[in-house]
């Protein structure tokens, strides 16, 4: 049988920042191969999946020794023998195997790359291009990119208190118009922060490193940026946010050390609100810490009709607290990476939760990549309607954004760009 696993081989390659990362490769008996490497986040909600670290003095303690050998060991023993094309057996295999509820014990950075190994691998058996094979017949968009201009907070230094300063392109008529007015934007930037003596190279995920005196200058900078690539704010390029405000918590608050402020939580969602009221600011992810239930319910409130409201510490990719989430009155849109949740079928269910809510959802990058592209063929596939990536340089990011264009090539006449259909309804609306 062609589509039996044969093989899984773990090895340790290395990710963007030069750490050890665990690359998993299947292998059927028909001869087909998937591969897949593990993503890692810098910024991390408590609830997420486990990233498995060697720890000790090699490495600076980021080893993975423990979940490479866990891939060529049990988990190879577990699937040898298995049809990959049930992803949702093999899945369900993995957390029996692992027995904790975070992956503890085998690592969520092994289960990520053997469960991504495995859909590639049943793709490349089928012969179908991997969004394809994941669409299964049913009509997909090309999605909308979510692109970072200046990076900060975790990602560079904390130069910011807010982590990523983006730009989205929802009134472009295809994902390649988008890209060409993202990159005007970015090398504008790019121009204002060298010209004020402000540049000073690039931060994790590739995004300007920020020199500013607050978070507002980031977001005044940014709108700067818009004008000068000569495309218009508040109507072809939109600002995006992720405040990742876990990493501002600070006793029962928050504390932002850019801005000398130490608030409260409504006192963050206000200053939040005021930033969306002063600025084409179309999403919003993590305004408030991971288990600040009441703060994102009143930012829901304030500003969620014309806003997309992002979690991603706060919903950390799994179905459940999407759907208490939901029940408060929190978030309307859920960010879907799936090293977060462990596993392909796991972070699905996510995404499918958020869909049944009336919610949009954005397939993720880390800020700890690889040249993998798998998210690429996850955000077409699913039909998720937007993708983020990091900035609009580097090979690791730039990979994504690259395979991105020759799907859309692949689809041919049928591509059809997701635009403001991929936010939440009632935000789309309000933007037409
Ligand atoms: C995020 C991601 C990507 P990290 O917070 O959304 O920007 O960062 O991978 O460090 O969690
Ligand atoms: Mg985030």
């Amino acid at each position: 049988m062609k589509y039996e696993i044969t093989t899984v081989r773990g090895r340790q390659l290395w990710d963007s920042r030069g750490r050890p990362t665990v690359e998993a490769e299947i292998e059927l008996a028909g001869g087909a191969v998937g591969r897949a490497m593990a993503p890692a986040g810098a910024s991390r909600g408590a609830h997420e999946a486990i990233d498995l670290r060697d720890g000790g003095e090699a490495f600076g303690g980021f080893g993975v020794g423990k979940a490479t050998a866990a891939v060529n060991g049990p988990i190879a023993s577990a699937l040898r023998g298995r049809d990959v094309r049930d992803q949702t057996g093999l899945d369900a295999v993995l957390e029996e195997l692992d027995g904790t509820p975070a992956f503890s014990k085998l690592g969520a950075n092994a289960a990520v790359a053997v469960s991504l190994a495995a859909i590639h691998a049943a793709a490349a058996a089928e012969g179908l291009p991997l969004w394809r094979y994941l669409a299964g017949g049913r009509k997909v968009r090309v999605p909308l990119p979510e692109v970072q201009i200046f990076g900060g907070g975790a990602h560079a230094g904390r130069r910011t208190d807010v982590q990523d300063f983006m730009v989205m392109c929802p009134r472009a008529p295809t994902v390649r118009r988008a890209f060409e007015i993202t990159a005007d934007v970015y090398r504008a930037a790019g121009a204002i922060m060298e010209e004020t003596g402000r540049l000073a190279g690039v931060a994790d995920e590739g995004g300007w490193w920020p020199l500013f005196a607050s978070n507002e200058e980031a977001l005044e900078t940014l709108a700067q940026a818009i004008d000068r690539s000569g495309h218009k704010a508040g109507e072809e390029v939109f600002i995006s946010l992720d405040v990742a405000a876990n990493e501002l918590s600070h006793g029962d608050g928050y504390r932002l050390p850019l801005d000398g402020a130490e608030l409260t939580s409504e006192q963050i969602v206000e200053r939040v609100a005021g930033w969306t009221a002063r600025y084409p600011i179309l999403s919003i992810e993590d305004p408030v810490s991971q288990d600040d239930m009441a703060g994102m319910a009143l930012a829901t409130e304030r500003f969620g009709r014309t806003v997309q409201l992002i979690g991603d510490d706060f919903l950390v990719t799994n179905a459940a607290r999407v759907r208490r989430a939901a029940a408060e009155g929190a978030c309307n849109a859920v960010l879907v990476k799936v090293n977060q949740a462990g596993t392909v079928t796991s972070a699905k269910a996510a995404l499918e939760a958020a869909r049944e809510l009336g919610w949009s959802a954005i397939v993720s990058a880390r800020s700890g990549e690889t040249e993998d592209v798998s998210i690429s063929h996850l955000s077409v596939g699913w039909d998720a309607g937007q993708l983020k990536v990091g900035s609009f340089t580097r090979s690791e990011r730039m990979a994504k954004w690259n395979e991105l264009l020759r799907i859309e090539e692949q689809m041919g006449a049928e591509a059809v760009f997701a635009g403001l259909d991929a936010l939440p309804a009632s935000v789309a609306a309000s933007h037409r």
